[in-house]
């Protein structure tokens, strides 16, 4: 795996940076990921020396308000480069299977440009819903979000993607439709909590553990998505 930095060449870099003219791009090998780290350490540092210039108030620049000297790097392609690529278990439940919602809620993980690398029409039983959901064991709704899960064929998905958790869920929407924003999957599509469509893993950890739980060995499918090029630089 290769990493790719792009310094600007900033004066107020931290002394400890190899000196590199602006606008360099340089390449990191997987093992040079430490050093990196450091250095993106060393960077925060500079940029943000403490949470404390939110809030300072220099009489001479009235209009700097938030800003201290020390904040003039932006890194947003070594910040990027540095995320992991995650995974995310997505199911379509048994309602949005019924109402022929399928299509459509593949399509808007598709279009977004995440990979997909596991696909299934699966008859949920009673102790993988229960296995799942275990964290929502106390609560009173249950017993019925057990039987609502298998009710009827679930779509099981699993897709991959750098910040692919935490986008799917905004995709996805807020757990109440009706509190659910307009242009998400739940926001658009349903109305009650209770008949909400979709699940999202809600973390990158609960993602690994919902695939595996989901899919069996050899089910899921690992592939070069031909558009790679054309979705990351
Ligand atoms: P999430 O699906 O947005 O992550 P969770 O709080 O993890 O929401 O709840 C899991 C699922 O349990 C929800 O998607 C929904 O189907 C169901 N659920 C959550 N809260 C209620 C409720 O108050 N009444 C009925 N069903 C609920
Ligand atoms: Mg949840």
């Amino acid at each position: 795996m290769e990493a790719k930095a792009v310094f600007g060449g900033s004066p107020c870099l931290s002394s400890s940076l190899p000196r590199l003219p602006a606008q360099r791009t340089c390449s990191l090998s997987y093992t040079h990921k430490p050093i990196l780290r450091a250095i993106l350490h060393d960077l925060h540092l500079a940029a943000f020396h403490s949470k404390s210039h939110l809030f300072s108030y220099s009489p001479s620049r009235p209009h700097a308000k938030t800003l201290s000297h020390k904040t003039r790097i932006f890194l947003p392609h070594l910040v990027a480069s540095m995320e992991q690529v995650e995974e995310t278990y997505i199911m379509v439940k048994p309602d949005g299977v019924q109402r022929g919602l399928v299509g459509e809620i593949i399509s808007r993980f598709e279009k977004k440009g995440f990979k997909l690398t596991g696909l299934k029409l699966f008859q949920c039983p009673k102790e993988l819903a229960e296995e799942h959901y275990k964290d929502l064991k106390t609560k009173s709704f249950f017993p019925k979000l057990i039987e609502y899960i298998t009710s009827g064929p679930v779509v099981c998905m699993a897709w991959e993607g750098v910040g692919v958790v935490s986008s799917a869920r905004k995709l996805i929407g807020s757990t109440d439709p009706l509190q659910a924003n307009p242009g998400t999957i739940r926001g658009d599509l349903a109305v009650q909590t209770g008949r909400n469509v979709i699940h999202g893993s809600d973390s990158p950890e609960n993602g690994k553990r919902e695939i595996a739980l989901w899919f069996k060995e050899g089910e899921l499918c690992q592939w070069t998505p031909a558009q790679a090029p054309w979705l990351r630089e």
